[in-house]
């Protein structure tokens, strides 16, 4: 056959994920070396599938298509840049031409740079005649988007801060539980504003964020104990717990980052009336207004039933546990 560094055409895929110990603010920018390590679910059935040629692209720059549309000069720079880094380490020179497709629509509240990420690092490296390990494939993913390291792999996921490129990485975490995530879309509305500056923001200006780091820490600890515990109550409170330390620290900032709608509320509140009653529910909040609900997989058709009857108005669909990181044959 042919030798790995012919190869100039890949597709890989990828799936979203959401994280019960949340990543917020880069110790450092330009390797995106994260303030803490962070735990993960990816979700199954959201994967963005993208194929990278290098193929000399528009004759001059990186030709890019995203859900069939050109994205943002923005967007562009930021594929572009990210290309570049596969090029200088493999020596391949050509631009090339990409194609990515998410399997969900933005619309359904998992607008992830996650799945796009760790897709085009997977398609470009391979395309570029590289052979990663999953480490090396979630330390490249990580240089395009933080969240995107985590990605690389399915299930439960930890991403190591680490304190340099090597160590910055991360891994699949063994877990017997039986979770799901249930998606509550409370508004379409775009994010006002992007979690890089978002991050920089709280960072520089959050009164909180060294207490934020200290806690996270910990979180981390207590949530890893209860999945080797299986111990779902245990898990579900650090999780939500985890989420709302987050956005305090944010809210925290000068000018303060609010990503919460008067509905984002109203289901945190809706959430502890159904814990009340007993259903296994904790919420999780991301950079947008909308909630994401942790539960056990046996139950979350009754909790997106439940959520659906109390949140009228709202799309909510449940997320099983899915798989890393995929080369696509052919
Ligand atoms: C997370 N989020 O752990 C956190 C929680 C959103 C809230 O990772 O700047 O798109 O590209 O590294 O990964 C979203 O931020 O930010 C995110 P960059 P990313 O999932």
């Amino acid at each position: 056959g042919s030798s790995p560094s012919a190869i100039t055409t890949a597709t890989a895929s990828a799936n979203t994920n959401i994280a019960l110990i949340k990543y917020w603010g880069k110790v450092d920018e330009a390797q995106a070396i994260p303030a803490t390590s962070s735990l993960s679910l990816t979700l199954g059935g959201t994967r963005t599938t993208t194929t990278v040629s290098f193929d000399g692209g528009d004759g001059a720059a990186d030709s890019v298509t995203i859900n069939g549309a050109s994205p943002s000069a923005v967007e562009l720079e930021r594929v572009t840049r990210f290309l570049d880094l596969v090029r200088a380490r493999s020596g391949v020179t050509a631009p090339a031409t990409i194609t990515s497709r998410a399997s969900v629509p933005l619309a359904a509240g998992l607008a992830s740079s996650a799945a796009g990420f760790a897709a085009l690092a997977a398609a470009a490296s391979r395309a570029a005649g590289m052979d990663l390990d999953g480490r090396e494939l979630s330390r490249l993913a990580r240089r395009g988007s933080g969240s995107a390291t985590r990605s690389v792999f399915g299930g439960l996921v930890l991403w190591n801060a680490g304190h340099d490129d090597a160590s910055s990485y991360a891994e699949p975490v063994a877990c017997e539980m039986d979770l799901a995530m249930v998606v509550v879309v409370l508004s379409q509305r775009y994010k006002p504003i992007s979690s890089t500056l978002a991050m920089r923001a709280t960072m520089s200006s959050s009164p909180l964020f060294p207490a934020w780091v200290e806690a996270s820490g910990r979180d981390l600890q207590v949530a890893l104990e209860a999945v080797r515990a299986g111990d779902l109550a245990r898990l579900g409170e650090i999780v939500e717990g985890n989420a709302l330390g987050m956005h305090a620290t944010m809210i925290a900032a000068r000018p303060g980052i609010i990503y919460w709608l008067p509905q984002t509320v109203a289901a945190l509140h809706a959430i502890r009336a159904m814990r009340e009653e007993g259903l296994p529910v904790w919420a999780t909040i991301d950079a947008g207004p909308n909630v994401k609900v942790l539960t056990e997989g046996a139950r979350a058709e009754e909790v997106a039933a439940a959520l659906r009857d109390r949140l009228t108005g709202t799309a909510v669909s449940v997320r099983r546990p899915g798989g890393g990181v995929r080369i696509e044959e052919g």
